[in-house]
């Protein structure tokens, strides 16, 4: 290479390392907007939970994103109620209170529904105070348990919403949990 090439190629080299400094430390370099972040799972659409004529919840333990709703669904002839309850103190949770939730006289009536939105993650427990109690269990903790001298399930009418930014969970509900009304849990 002769001198003159050998030149002529420095200042090639020389004058691409300037231009990129100019261009990457220029103050005026367009600064490229950052995507924003996709949406962490929240849905607006409902996530049911039914009460059928065995006096049970049917999809006892749910998981929502924050705000996303969760309907309840009496598909009983009888009343229910959905009450939010403190585990540690047995003291009501008014985040959940569905107030008497009246039944319904079949598959070709309407529903009674109520809807709750929580927008803070947590675990929500809940019964009906109508067919379940809340039994000390220690100190001023409480768990619910059947009702004495009501029919229908066995267990205690109670369940959990789980609140929740963990897509994973949420896609544990129960399939009947995506469908307002079950043609198969009239009754009561
Ligand atoms: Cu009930």
């Amino acid at each position: 290479m002769n001198p003159t090439v050998r030149i002529g190629v420095a200042c090639f080299i020389l004058g691409a390392v300037l231009t990129t400094t100019l261009l990457v430390f220029h103050p005026m370099r367009p600064v490229v907007a950052q995507a924003p972040a996709p949406a962490t799972g929240a849905s607006s659409k409902p996530v049911y939970v039914h009460m059928d004529g065995a006096n049970a919840f049917v999809e006892s333990i749910v998981a929502v994103s924050p705000g996303e709703p969760v309907i309840f669904v009496n598909e009983d002839t009888g009343a229910h109620m959905v009450n939010g309850y403190d585990p540690l103190t047995g003291q009501p949770n008014t985040a959940i209170n569905s107030g008497m939730l009246m039944g319904t006289t079949g598959p070709k009536a309407g529903v009674h529904t109520y809807k709750v939105v929580l927008t803070k993650p947590g675990i929500y427990p809940y019964y009906c105070p109508v067919h379940a109690i809340l039994s000390k269990i220690y100190h001023h903790s409480v768990q619910p348990a059947h009702r004495p001298g009501v029919h229908g399930f066995p267990g205690a009418m109670a369940g959990v919403i789980i609140v929740t930014t963990d897509h994973a969970l949420i896609t544990e509900n129960p399939p009947s949990s995506k469908k307002k009304i079950l043609s198969d849990y009239f009754g009561g």
